[in-house]
């Protein structure tokens, strides 16, 4: 008691009006369960997981303010009141002027990289991602890695290790002309480098350079409000600024941005694609009727509509941020403390394990980290997700893998889902599996789908 003296917690911001039961299962059924998904997370059924880590994206627990927001719903097809809900909160939170919804991001990365990108054209951008290169590469883009060193480096502490390399983009500009530039593909929180902001400092001068060039930055918006969380915490002037003052300015460098908002906005589904220039708006509203829908709903409904507009709001409170990262850190620090390894420092929306180092006895070609994967869901009924070698895919060209340096398993926390009991239980798990890592065993795929092939790929054990 005596330690207590004087101690202060600090606790989520909201409490919890319903509950959902979770499943237990026996490893028994685990080992059936993952042999029939052949080894892959995302082949599992969700009724033989028992905590969900598989990703956060549209996953997160909505507020009783968002349900209430869903019986709201403006079915109309054409003009629906919750459109002009979601614009007016797209342009006050995020500064945009035109906004169009889609049914949640890879539909915005279709539109933007169809109307954007002339085949033949490469992309740089702050590390690939799997849904927005495809997406680049099927439009005839070529996507070019210009991110900093330190991004792919697990155990580097840069607290900016999304930055984007400015003597990369001079390189490339060097070597293939301006005019070859499609535009800058910049992401906030970069997902497969571990959840790594960039600074405020960095797309200032990433602005300060497009200008000079004449070429564009647009923005993947998917994580960029805890994107401003980290800007907020360590960018030297920012302390006193709030996410939603820091999200509005980091915006305000950029020509636009595509969104999934199944991750920061708090909803299950939705996206959208906002632009400045009018002339780009037209076009991207012209195809949006053919891939999305009418430009007033773009493949979502009214009610999701309503719920996204609410969610953007509450997506930017300080307190919010503070207890949904807090929490991502929680677990991180744990698994630190019994010294597992893991992407450093803790990022936005997950905390990375790190393969290579967990398994040097296996290759890489051997899917460390979809070995891993499978080993936590087999002690516990944890799921995760494999972040290495399988979701790097091949490269479209010479047809050979893409073998990133970071091979890494993603524990991802859903948003005002889980407690603090779950991810001890999650840590624990971890180290369990940790312990019996030696006698891990290499993978072999069986399938391999043209496309995305981590979604549906399988595999099974050497
Ligand atoms: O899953 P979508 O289509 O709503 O969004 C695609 C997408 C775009 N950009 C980024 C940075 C993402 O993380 C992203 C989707 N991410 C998923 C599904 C994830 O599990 O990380």
């Amino acid at each position: 008691m005596g330690q207590q003296f004087g101690r202060r917690s600090w606790a989520e911001p909201w409490k919890i009006k319903m509950v959902e039961p979770l499943v237990t299962t026996t490893r028994g059924q685990r080992e059936r369960a993952l042999l029939e998904a052949g080894f892959n997370t995302f082949l599992l059924r969700s009724d033989d997981v028992y905590i969900d880590l598989l990703t956060d994206s549209g996953t997160s627990a909505m507020s009783d303010r968002q349900w209430a927001g869903m019986m709201l719903g403006d079915e109309a097809y054409a003009g629906s009141r919750n459109y002009y809900h979601l614009e007016a909160a797209v342009q006050q939170y995020y500064g945009y002027t035109h906004v169009l919804p889609t049914h949640q991001g890879r539909g915005a990365e279709h539109l933007i990289s169809r109307v954007a990108i002339k085949p033949g054209q490469f992309v740089p951008g702050n590390m690939y991602f799997t849904t927005t290169r495809a997406h680049q590469e099927l439009a005839g883009g070529t996507f070019v890695d210009v991110i900093i060193d330190e991004a792919h480096d697990p155990a580097s502490s840069h607290p900016f290790k999304g930055d984007i390399d400015i003597a990369k983009l001079d390189a490339l500009v060097a070597r293939e002309g301006a005019d070859r530039i499609a535009y800058i593909s910049l992401a906030g929180t970069v997902n497969m480098a571990g959840g790594q902001p960039v600074s405020m400092a960095n797309i200032k001068a990433l602005r300060a350079w497009s200008d000079r060039h004449g070429i564009k930055l647009y923005l993947d918006a998917t994580r960029l409000a805890e994107n401003a969380f980290f800007i907020q915490e360590r960018e030297p002037g920012y302390a006193s600024h709030s996410v939603a003052q820091i999200l509005r300015e980091f915006c305000g460098y950029s020509d636009g941005a595509w969104m999934s908002a199944k991750k920061d906005s708090l909803v299950n589904i939705g996206g959208w694609l906002a632009v400045n220039d009018f002339a780009l708006f037209e076009e991207l509203r012209n195809l949006i009727v053919l891939y999305e829908g009418l430009h007033t709903y773009g493949g979502l409904a009214g009610r999701d509509m309503e719920a996204l507009a609410i969610g953007i709001a509450e997506s930017v409170q300080d307190d919010h941020m503070r207890s949904r990262i807090g929490q991502v850190r929680y677990l991180g620090e744990l698994l630190e403390d019994w010294g597992i390894p893991i992407v450093q420092p803790v990022g936005g929306h997950a905390v990375f394990l790190d393969a290579k180092a967990f398994y040097p006895h296996l290759r890489q070609e051997e899917f460390p980290a979809q070995v891993l994967a499978a080993e936590l869901y087999l002690d516990s009924g944890i799921r995760s997700m494999e972040r290495g070698i399988a979701s790097a895919g091949r490269d479209p060209k010479t047809g050979e893998h893409h073998v990133p340096k970071l091979e890494l398993t993603r524990l991802t926390i859903p948003r005002r889902v889980y407690t603090q009991a779950h991810m001890d239980v999650v840590a624990e798990s971890v180290k369990s599996v940790w312990d019996a890592r030696a006698q891990a065993r290499g993978l072999r795929m069986t399938y391999e789908p043209k496309y995305l092939r981590f979604f549906q790929a399988r595999f099974e054990r050497l």
